[in-house]
């Protein structure tokens, strides 16, 4: 059945029924003005000890992970149609539960879309492979087989769409989840849920769990039975899963976020610089991991670059995201502007040259939500913190550079490396940038795209492992080796 409105209680699915959690419920927010999109339950340990139970079983007794490929692939195909059979609906709740654009919600539900189908194809072509060993009564086969129980916690910026890229992968290899969406914004986690139910998920393959980090996230990472953890937020959190999931060498993978370095040449056209410049950086208000939030500009772009980011950023519309005239919705929670102010107040103290914002709005319709004015510092400094933490806001620094040395020396200046773009019309200088990059994807001319068919990830504290791509499949999946004699005969290398 099409989904109409936010999700209803029962809220957590677990063992293939909608169940109501032992952690109460609690309502979910509009960030544009604080009302109450829908009320939902909250898992208590119990309930995660019963999900991680359910995913257990039905990995351990089947038939899910010895379902042939072909079967698993047109389920994820079921959920694509599903999608785009409800994706008016779906983009609509996204963009009640986060704040962003009802244009941005669509693209994503159509990313998502794309991503079941992608796996779906890139499951059946599954076929192992054939070793020779150079022996006639030796075969030796090298065969994907699935992790087992994965728990797949997701954050608050991107939900649905970071769940797609954790969960069609995740079930094309044959595994069973647990799903943890961010307690911020839970409810297109439910509907995909939904959805997958309606697709014909076997019971205990999907179960979700509802609720914050500390009660629900945690005890799913110290988990006796919980085989791998995939997990994007931040940093500290990611470091902090690292840790719980050493005692049972859990598989890891994690998405840390970045500080994104977005290198300007002189010879860049100063109006396609500063239109890209204020995508890369306040898209989505700068909640995105792969954010351009370092701008680094040679000498000569320099000042004129400054003055035309500004004036394009005091002219972006803030809004209600479900108003096609709104440019950019809200931050997405409290806690979220309060990290911003505190990082706008540091680069003050710091020295940074404030150019723009740094404020919230004066617009009194903006009043109840989390807004922030898009802000622009210049004259920073490598050593402030708003140039080296994520701040996951709409803050843009800009540092300048003399010679290519010195912009991939700024560029690279970074425990994270998740992204970064170089611009210029010199081709060849672009492909030496861009090789000198150490960042998990690099864009020429160009921010933010990606396609289902190419990796996603980070170098240094931006994360290990990847989603997207064959290895993002491959994530989900033991390379088992089997060796088959076909002709045995005795050791020989004890006497007996
Ligand atoms: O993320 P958390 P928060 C960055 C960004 C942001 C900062 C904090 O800089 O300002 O992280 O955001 C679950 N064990 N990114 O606090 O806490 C949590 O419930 C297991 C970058 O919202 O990392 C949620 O489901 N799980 C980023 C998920 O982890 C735990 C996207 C993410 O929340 C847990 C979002 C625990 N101990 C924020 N503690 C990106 N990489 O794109 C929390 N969680």
């Amino acid at each position: 059945m099409p989904s109409v409105g936010p999700p209803q209680r029962p809220s957590l699915f677990v063992g293939g029924t909608w169940t109501s959690g032992s952690g109460g419920a609690v309502d979910v927010h509009n960030p544009f003005d604080g009302s109450v999109v829908a009320t939902i339950d909250q898992a208590g340990p119990d309930d995660v000890i019963r999900a991680v139970a359910a995913a257990r079983t039905a990995f351990d007794t089947g038939p899910w992970p010895t379902t042939p490929v072909a079967e698993r692939a047109a389920l994820l195909r079921r959920v694509a149609e599903l999608l785009v059979r409800d994706k008016e609906e779906i983009a609509r709740v996204e963009t009640l539960d986060t704040g962003k654009t009802l244009k941005e919600s669509r693209i994503d539900v159509d990313d998502v879309t794309a991503v079941f189908r992608y796996y779906a194809d890139l499951a059946d072509k599954e076929a192992g492979r054939i070793v020779d060993v150079g022996l006639a009564h030796v075969v030796s086969r090298v065969v994907p087989v699935p992790v087992g129980v994965c728990a797949l916690i997701t954050p608050w910026n991107y939900p649905l769409l970071q769940l797609s890229w954790k969960v069609a992968p995740c079930l094309a290899a044959g595994n069973t989840c647990v799903i943890k969406p961010s307690e911020v914004t839970p409810l297109t986690s439910i509907m995909l849920v939904h959805l997958l139910e309606e697709a014909g998920v076997p019971e205990g393959v999907v179960n979700l769990v509802l609720g914050d980090g500390p009660t629900v996230g945690a005890p799913l990472t110290e988990h006796d039975d919980v085989d791998m953890v995939s997990f994007t937020g931040g940093l500290a959190t990611g470091q902090a899963i690292i840790r719980a999931s050493a005692t049972t060498v859990k598989r890891v993978a994690v998405e840390l976020g970045g500080k994104n370095p977005n290198v300007v040449f002189a010879d860049t056209p100063l109006d396609l610089a500063a239109d890209w410049a204020i995508t890369a950086a306040f898209l989505h208000s700068g909640q995105v991991c792969s954010a351009g939030a370092r701008l680094i500009v040679e000498d000569a772009l320099h000042d004129e670059l400054v003055a035309e980011i500004a004036r394009r950023a005091e002219r972006i519309r803030l809004g209600n995201g479900l108003d096609p005239a709104s440019e950019c919705g809200p931050l997405v929670s409290a806690a979220q502007l309060a990290k911003i102010e505190d990082y706008v107040a540091s680069a003050l103290a710091e020295g940074a040259r404030l150019v723009c914002g740094g404020r919230r709005p004066d617009d009194p319709a903006l009043k109840d939500g989390f807004f922030y004015r898009p802000t622009v510092f210049a004259d920073v400094t490598r050593d402030m913190r708003v140039v080296r933490e994520e701040t996951f806001g709409p803050i843009l620094t800009v540092e300048r550079f003399t010679t290519e040395d010195e912009a991939i020396a700024l560029a690279n200046d970074t425990h994270y490396g998740l992204a970064g773009a170089v611009w210029t019309a010199d081709q060849a200088r672009a492909h030496r940038v861009a090789s000198a990059l150490r960042h998990g994807t690099v864009w020429i001319n160009d921010y933010h795209p990606y396609v289902p068919g190419a990796e996603w990830g980070g170098m240094g504290r931006s994360g290990n492992g990847r989603e997207l791509g064959p290895t993002g499949l491959a994530e989900y999946q033991e390379h088992k080796h089997v060796w088959h004699n076909t002709a045995p005969e005795p050791a020989g290398w004890f006497e007996g």
